[in-house]
């Protein structure tokens, strides 16, 4: 069985909502999602111009390999309502795949870990809720430690509860 970390979130409509969608079709698609964290409200980091998000984090075991998973999350984003346009544009859901296993991936579509996780208050601070022990493959430091060291000002604040699937 292989342990995937995923960040969802999403900043256009009702976030919530799509939130809640992710996490049942994960359940129902993927694997069976063992944590997951508050939902927190996070400043746009990128194109600040833009309406805040609500991230969360989840860790889900899954049957399937890193490349299979991608593809599955990349369907589910259409089907809850994803239009791609611009990099680092507002989005009704985006679900990025944060650490798969202790393995590292570095081929053009599929970065693991995520390569700005460390540097990302929205991605480590629902990350060290549900996994401050998990250690960082490259950087050797675990998720506690990497917001420790991080640097980014914006803010994450809890927004609500994780609802339980
Ligand atoms: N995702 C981005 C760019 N900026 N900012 C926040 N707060 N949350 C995100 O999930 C996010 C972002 C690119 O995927
Ligand atoms: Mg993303
Ligand atoms: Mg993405």
């Amino acid at each position: 069985m292989n342990k995937a970390i995923l960040l969802i979130g999403g900043n256009l409509g009702d976030r919530t909502a799509h939130l809640q969608q992710a996490v049942e079709q994960i359940s129902a698609k993927i694997g069976n999602v063992e944590k997951t964290s508050a939902l927190y409200e996070t400043a746009a980091w990128g194109h600040v111009e833009q309406p805040d998000y609500l991230n969360q984090g989840l860790l889900v075991t899954t049957t399937m390999d890193a490349e299979t998973l991608l593809h599955s999350v990349l369907e589910l984003e259409r089907q809850i309502g994803r239009v791609r346009q611009e990099k680092w544009g507002a989005r009704v859901i985006d679900i990025d795949i944060i650490f798969f296993n202790n393995d590292v991936f570095n081929l053009p579509d599929l970065k693991v870990p995520h390569p700005r996780m460390q540097f990302r208050n929205f991605v480590l601070v629902p990350l060290a809720e549900i996994i401050p022990d998990w250690q960082h493959p490259i950087l050797h430091k675990n998720v506690r430690a990497l917001l420790e060291a991080c640097t980014d000002t914006l803010p994450a604040r809890k927004f609500k509860q994780s609802n339980e699937v």
